[in-house]
């Protein structure tokens, strides 16, 4: 009988969550950036091996909502942690105390899923250190989604975890998101990598228009800011700054549609977004039930 079910991947911010998840899909689906707080939506990427699929859950960092998009980050969070068969706790064994999921989750009830504590980025560690950390986590899996080092152990006790099933979806499929979804990341991505900490966090990308069918595809976004000075920024002197981050993503679009593309970006000012629960649903950013209010 087959093995399948969600894995839900969940940590602290900048744990390597994404990179995991890439590493396992074999594909740069989810966003990963140097600076935390990159990922804020749910990430589905499948992965079929053998006998094995796992539906895997990327999700935002869990941290202390400061406002309503933290908010939102945080119940994205939760809820794919409610819906797992599998948990994937990463945790960078190189900068943060190994404490419980629960704890960093702030969560009342215990979860139902399994949990599974993986120590990434064991690249950054030596043999003295690994050692040391090992003795104090018997049943923790160490491995580096950068270099790929300890992966099979990594996969060979999720896979353990999963219930028998029929797989959940064609074997090919690699996500159950559509390219539109992947193309506002890119944006985000390349807004993450070529900009300073405060700018990219106030960054929302909204697809206006995405037209397939014709070549080159055609992608209208418009990339909005809370302030008038992050606009300025963002475009840079003589627009040099827009025209690499729009370079970037369009680069990293073509490889995801499989051919050439045309990217419009614009940008724009909508004050306090982050905070304003109207200005976030029609981002994309849904609140839990009990925030809304
Ligand atoms: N050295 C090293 N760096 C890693 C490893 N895994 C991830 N990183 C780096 O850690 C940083 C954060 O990685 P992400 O995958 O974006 O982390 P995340 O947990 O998804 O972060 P958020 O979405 O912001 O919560 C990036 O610069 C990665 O390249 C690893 O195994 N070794
Ligand atoms: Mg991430």
């Amino acid at each position: 009988m087959p093995k399948a079910g969600i894995v839900t991947v969940a940590g602290a911010p900048n744990a390597g969550k994404s990179t995991l998840l890439n590493r396992l899909v074999g594909e740069h689906l989810a966003i990963t950036s140097p600076k935390p707080q990159s990922t804020r939506d749910r990430i589905v990427g499948i992965r079929t091996a053998g006998e094995v699929q796992m539906v895997l859950l990327d999700t935002p960092g869990l941290l202390e909502p400061k406002h309503a998009l933290h908010k939102s980050m945080r119940g994205t969070s939760l809820s794919a942690l409610r819906e797992a068969d599998v948990v994937v706790h990463v945790i960078d064994a190189n900068a943060e105390a190994v404490r419980p999921l629960s704890e960093i989750a702030g969560l009342t009830e215990p979860l139902r899923a399994p949990v599974i504590i993986a120590l990434n980025k064991s690249d950054l560690l030596d043999k003295k250190a690994l050692r040391a950390l090992a003795e104090g986590q018997a049943d923790a899996v160490f491995f580096s989604a950068r270099t790929g080092d300890g992966m099979e152990r990594l996969i060979a006790a999720i896979a353990a975890k999963l219930p028998e099933s029929p797989f959940l979806y064609p074997e090919d499929d690699l996500s159950t998101q559509h390219l539109r979804f992947f193309a506002r990341e890119a944006v985000r991505e390349a807004a993450l990598e070529q900009l300073d900490e405060e700018v990219p966090h106030a960054l929302a990308c909204e697809i206006e228009e995405f037209r397939e069918g014709s070549a080159p595809v055609y992608i209208r976004a418009t990339l909005h800011v809370e302030r008038d000075s992050q606009k300025r920024i963002l475009i840079g002197s003589g627009g040099q700054r827009i025209k690499a981050i729009g370079m970037q993503a369009r680069k990293r679009i073509e490889v995801l549609v499989g051919s050439a593309v045309y990217l419009e970006l614009r940008v724009k000012v909508l004050p306090n977004w982050r905070r304003n629960p109207v200005a976030l649903a029609r981002l994309g950013y849904s609140l839990p039930p009990d925030d809304k209010k």
